[in-house]
């Protein structure tokens, strides 16, 4: 992996801080685009939602692309946003656009080698780490946003007069709610799972770790009480949350040390992960070759010698038992 430093490209060895500890940066690209063209909460506007203007660029391996690529799907936007998809290796080159794996589809606007092209074709002599998901407007021929969890809720809203789908993970009333839920997942499990496994010192995982069993098990209970995170309606903490979920025994149990025991120990949440699966269109965008290939092969300085686990493999498809 690396970064680019005035346009260059920088290769970097480690994923933790001096401290042992992994830091996760902000995003950098933050515009929206919206129905109207108006800028969104933050950054500039001028990107209206219309149909084949906008393409997304993501790894299938990727927690937080996962996200973008299943609202794509239940908002009904496959044949309005394309989608390139990177190769799983993310080595010293960053994320290149192979070809050599199935799936992988190489970059099918520009043809370019790696992500970084991409990243610079949108501003030259950028600095700035190259990451997926990117959300990248074709007319303007520049990225729109880089985060995927402003990235989602575009999807949700914005194409909503093209689409004729109002179908509302983030509605209204449920906003002020779900954030403090999006608040602790983000820090204790989306990113938690990061920060136990590039953990370079001891008490630097442990407390990682200590803080994503603690949140599995406050998890585990709610989806008791409760179908989904945020009471009966499927919202966007609930596939924030899946992503995670979905690759927790195949890859953070074993690769990221997340080893207190194995989510299939949580009927709770192992239930609620295999419905979430089971919603329509939603199995077509997980693809566990590359989520186990990536990560395993990606991370020289956790599994050195590149060995990809044979297991285990869930049964995401067996009856979910809820509802
Ligand atoms: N905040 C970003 C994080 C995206 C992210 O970190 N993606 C990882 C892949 S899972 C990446 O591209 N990493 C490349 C790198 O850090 O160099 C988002 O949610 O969109």
């Amino acid at each position: 992996m690396g970064r680019l430093v005035d346009g260059e490209w920088q290769t970097e060895a480690q994923f933790a801080d001096a401290d042992g500890s992994f830091k996760r940066k902000d995003s950098g690209f933050r515009n929206w685009v919206t129905a109207d063209g108006g800028a969104g909460p933050s950054g500039a506007g001028g990107f209206p939602a219309e149909s084949g203007r906008y393409h997304l660029y993501v790894s299938y391996a990727c927690p937080w692309a996962h996200r973008t690529l299943i609202f794509r799907a239940l908002k009904g936007l496959e044949e309005h946003i394309g989608v390139s998809v990177v190769h799983p290796d993310m080595l010293d080159e960053g994320w290149e656009l192979r070809t050599d794996f199935d799936g992988a589809t190489g970059d099918d606007l520009y043809g370019l080698p790696y992500l970084r092209d991409l990243y610079l074709k949108a501003e030259p002599g950028l600095t700035s780490k190259v990451t997926v998901p990117v959300l990248w407007d074709k007319e303007r021929e520049t990225i729109v946003s880089n985060e995927s969890a402003e990235i989602i809720r575009m999807l949700n809203s914005a194409w909503d007069g093209i689409t004729g789908n109002t179908d509302d993970y983030w509605p209204q009333d449920l906003r002020e709610a779900i954030e403090p839920v999006n608040a602790r997942i983000y820090d204790t499990v989306n990113n938690g799972v990061y920060k136990a496994g590039f953990a370079t010192k001891q008490d630097a995982y442990e407390r990682a770790a200590t803080e994503l069993f603690d949140s599995l098990d406050w998890l585990e209970d709610r989806l008791g009480a409760s179908r989904y995170l945020m009471g009966e309606r499927i919202t966007e903490a609930d596939w924030r949350l899946f992503t995670t979920l979905y690759r927790f025994d195949p890859v953070y149990h074993g690769h990221f040390k997340c080893a207190r025991n194995k989510l299939i120990e949580m009927p709770n949440l192992w239930g609620y992960t295999r419905e979430l699966y089971q919603v329509p269109g939603v199995a077509g965008t997980c693809r566990l070759d590359h989520i186990v290939r990536h990560y395993h092969y990606s991370h020289p300085s956790v599994n050195p010698a590149r060995i990809v686990p044979i297991g285990p493999r869930p049964d995401y498809d067996a009856p979910h038992g809820r509802g």
